[in-house]
């Protein structure tokens, strides 16, 4: 995959490209990159990329020429790239959008910057809006980051052996099991038992189950919405025995909590 930048800040990219996981997947080829200064596509001798609103208002307005220059030229060099604008109009950024841009040839990413860009480039010229949350930046340029980080990570042989996207968090939509590493014993709270036992099966299981709990304390909107699996079903059973146990034993412990409101 071949990522090209609409950006006017293209050095806010250079580090960006020169650290770990990304540095690396660009040495394999992995994914490659470059930026286009959309100021290169403005007109007049102080290359003018913004305007007063019509309407008047605060702020300034990307101007449509230059922008539409520059996704034109990016769309000459990648003929089968998606143009997408970083917009908090956009559809909200997840594990399920990354997937699916993952796929995708190569992609074009435009950075707006002041009050937004005008409209008449996201008709005409942009193939898909998205988010990365419902807040305001002051350019595009970070969501571009979180875009092709996440992005690099799902192209294989990115991560490397030691790695895989496919245990993710959110991979199955729910949260990441707890990660443990040494020392067994630190501040006087040690690893679980289970994960010292080379017992992958009831690994596995252990961490399904705390993947669950997690899912369940933290972000039940997740478990809402997400297909279970029997195995899953069958934990989350388990736990309402347990639940029920628990509550039938109040009342053999004299506990008046049952005696409550309902
Ligand atoms: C944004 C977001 C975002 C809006 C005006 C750039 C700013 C400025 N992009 N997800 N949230 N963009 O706030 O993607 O031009």
């Amino acid at each position: 995959m071949h990522f090209v930048v609409l950006t006017i800040f293209p050095e806010m990219f250079d580090s960006f490209w020169d650290h770990g996981i990304i540095r690396r997947a660009i040495s394999q080829n992995n994914i490659s990159a470059s930026t286009l200064n959309i100021r290169a596509f403005a007109e007049g001798r102080h290359k003018v990329t913004d305007d007063r609103p019509y309407g008047g208002g605060c702020g300034m307005v990307m101007k449509p020429e230059p922008l539409a220059r520059a996704i034109q030229e990016a769309k000459k060099q990648k003929p089968l790239a998606q143009a997408i604008l970083l917009t908090p109009q956009g559809r909200v950024f997840d594990q399920h959008v990354a997937r699916e841009f993952a796929s995708f040839e190569d992609l074009i990413l435009v950075c707006g910057r002041y009050e937004g860009v005008d409209e008449r480039v996201c008709e005409d010229f942009i193939d898909f809006e998205v988010s990365i949350g419902d807040y305001i930046l002051t350019g595009g340029e970070l969501a571009a980051m979180v875009i092709m980080d996440s992005l690099t990570r799902l192209i294989p042989g990115a991560l490397g052996g030691e790695d895989s996207a496919e245990k993710d968090s959110f991979s199955d939509d729910l949260l990441e099991h707890a990660h443990y590493t040494r020392p067994k014993t630190f501040e006087g709270s040690d690893v679980p038992e289970v994960l010292l036992s080379g017992h992958h099966g009831e690994i596995e299981k252990w961490r399904l189950e705390t993947s669950l709990i997690r899912t369940f304390l933290k972000r039940q909107d997740l478990l809402a919405k997400k297909p279970l699996t029997n195995p899953e079903i069958e934990i989350l059973k388990k736990w309402c025995r347990d639940i029920e146990r628990i509550i039938h034993a109040q009342s053999s412990l004299g506990s008046d909590a049952l005696s409550g409101p309902e």
